[in-house]
């Protein structure tokens, strides 16, 4: 089956159409106008896709996929340093962006994506085991790295997603999360265009923009979920919707009882990474549980070690370190094998670094994370370590750690400890966003004398952020 067999599937008994920044588009007229962008990119190893909300994003990565080239989406907010590492890292040949967009000077050459364009040129569906996707996450330390994501591992989350969820072609999809990560682009553009079906990207994830949709299945991260529950008219205008699902961090058991008593919606839990892409649910068919996250999607399977890699019971409250395996997990991170070596187990169980309790009949608890370093705030996996880099860089700061702190909206923020001479706290927060993504950025800076450290001078970032 072709991976986009939604778009591509003749004939289509439910026609697909992507409604996004005020277009719509038929299925059709869609896989028309993305062949047109396959027929400039096939050959081509990977193109790079500047990754706005928007129906040439999708144009850009339709187009890509049909080729079997393999889609590397930039962040569009990304400052020069992570999107020149990105161009750099990936060796993009050319970036597809909108018709009138320069190319980065030194960069490559930009394609662009033309809306009236339109091809038949028919492509042969490539292997399950081409990459579809590469897409850079944050790790603890460095600049992002490149995960690179196999076509079957695509098509199997979907199909499995699919089943856990009972999302059928019927079913219109609302959201308004980027396109440049596992949860707005593979699940909220790839699935509905695998599954068929329509999407509505109402452009940010705003509770009256959801509320205005009309939608039968809506995706949100937690922080979109309390917003809508702080605005009761848009939470009560989702009553009729057929499902609610958060994911891409834990949602407060608050927030799950808020929603419920405004919508009438339990919503469904999922969990995952861009490593694994989804791999843990509630289903539409199941019970809901606030705090868990459900049990393995089809063929997945979980496991709890502790530190020194011995299994812990699944007895719903022995705490360890969650590893996974399953269809969906990832080729490997481009050009970093050291990083790839680090990532698995040696019989090839991937190490999420989520400490999670697992009970008796599977069902997931995620408790936190094994390391500090990895922040997630508004759903964005945000690494201590480049934020804390891109302060450095800075001639008057001597010393920087970077953590998350409780933040009520966000979940976490970006709190940065800084030992530094002359400069203000505003001012390095101005120097990260010339740099980084706007999601990256310190909320808070705290000017300090000196960072707590061990005796071999480590930083004890548990004792900062209280
Ligand atoms: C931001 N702002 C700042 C700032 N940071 N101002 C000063 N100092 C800082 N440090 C500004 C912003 O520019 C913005 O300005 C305003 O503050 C509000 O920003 P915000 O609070 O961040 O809100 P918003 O922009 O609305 O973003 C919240 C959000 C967003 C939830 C919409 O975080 C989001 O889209 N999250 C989704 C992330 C996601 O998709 N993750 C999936 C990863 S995949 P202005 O002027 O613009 O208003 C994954 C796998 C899985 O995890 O399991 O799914
Ligand atoms: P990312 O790679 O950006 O997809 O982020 C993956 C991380 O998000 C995971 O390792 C978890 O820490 C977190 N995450 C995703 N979904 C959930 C969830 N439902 N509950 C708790 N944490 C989650």
């Amino acid at each position: 089956m072709s991976l986009l067999s939604g778009l591509t599937r003749s004939p289509q008994p439910h026609p697909a159409s992507v409604r996004i920044g005020g277009q719509t588009t038929s299925g059709e007229s869609l896989l028309r106008c993305a062949t047109a962008v396959a027929d400039r990119v096939a050959g081509m190893e990977r193109v790079a896709v500047t990754a706005t909300a928007s129906l040439e994003t999708v144009v850009a990565v339709v187009g890509g996929l049909l080729a079997g080239v393999a889609v590397v989406p930039v962040p569009p907010d990304s400052g020069p340093r992570e999107r020149a590492h990105i161009l750099r890292d990936s060796a993009v040949p050319a970036v597809l962006a909108p018709t009138g967009t320069a190319a980065d000077p030194g960069g490559p050459p930009v394609v662009p994506v033309d809306l009236t364009a339109r091809s038949d040129t028919a492509y042969p569906e490539p292997d399950d085991d081409r990459p579809a996707l590469v897409l850079y996450t944050s790790g603890t330390t460095g600049a992002p790295k490149g995960a690179v994501i196999g076509r079957g591992a695509v098509a199997a989350c979907l199909d499995a997603l699919a089943a856990a969820w009972a999302w059928t072609p019927d079913d219109l999809l609302v959201h308004g999360l980027p396109l440049f990560h596992v949860h707005g682009l593979v699940l909220g553009v790839l699935g509905p265009l695998r599954l068929g079906g329509r999407l509505h990207h109402v452009g940010r994830p705003d509770p009256a923009r959801y509320a205005g949709a009309g939608g039968s299945l809506y995706f949100g991260v937690p922080t979109v979920w309390q917003r809508v529950c702080a605005d009761p008219a848009a939470a009560r205008a989702l009553r009729g919707a057929r499902l609610l699902v958060s994911g891409s961090a834990g949602l407060p058991t608050a927030v799950f009882d808020q929603l419920r008593a405004l919508t009438a919606h339990r919503v469904v839990e999922r969990y995952g990474m861009t490593e694994t892409l989804i791999t843990v649910s509630t289903r539409a068919d199941g019970p809901r549980r606030p705090g868990t996250v459900g049990q393995p999607l089809r063929d997945v399977r979980t496991r709890l070690v502790d530190e020194t890699g011995a299994d812990v019971p699944h007895d719903g409250t022995s705490l360890g370190e969650l590893l996974v395996r399953g269809p969906g997990l990832f080729h490997g991170y481009l050009n970093r094998p050291d990083a790839d070596a680090a990532s698995r187990t040696a019989d090839g169980w991937f190490r999420t670094g989520d400490v999670a309790a697992v009970d008796p009949d599977g069902w997931h608890r995620i408790v936190g994370r094994a390391a500090t370093d990895l922040i997630k705030s508004g759903g964005y996996r945000i690494g201590a370590g480049e934020v804390e880099d891109a302060l450095l860089a800075h001639p008057a700061v001597a010393e920087a750690a970077v953590v998350g702190t409780p933040h009520p909206d966000l979940g976490q923020q970006v709190t940065a400890y800084v030992v530094a001479d002359g400069v203000s706290g505003p001012e390095l927060v101005d120097f990260v966003a010339r740099e980084l993504a706007v999601h990256k950025r310190p909320r808070q800076v705290h000017l300090v004398d000196r960072l707590p450290r061990t005796a071999l001078g480590k930083v004890q970032k548990s004792q900062l952020g209280h």
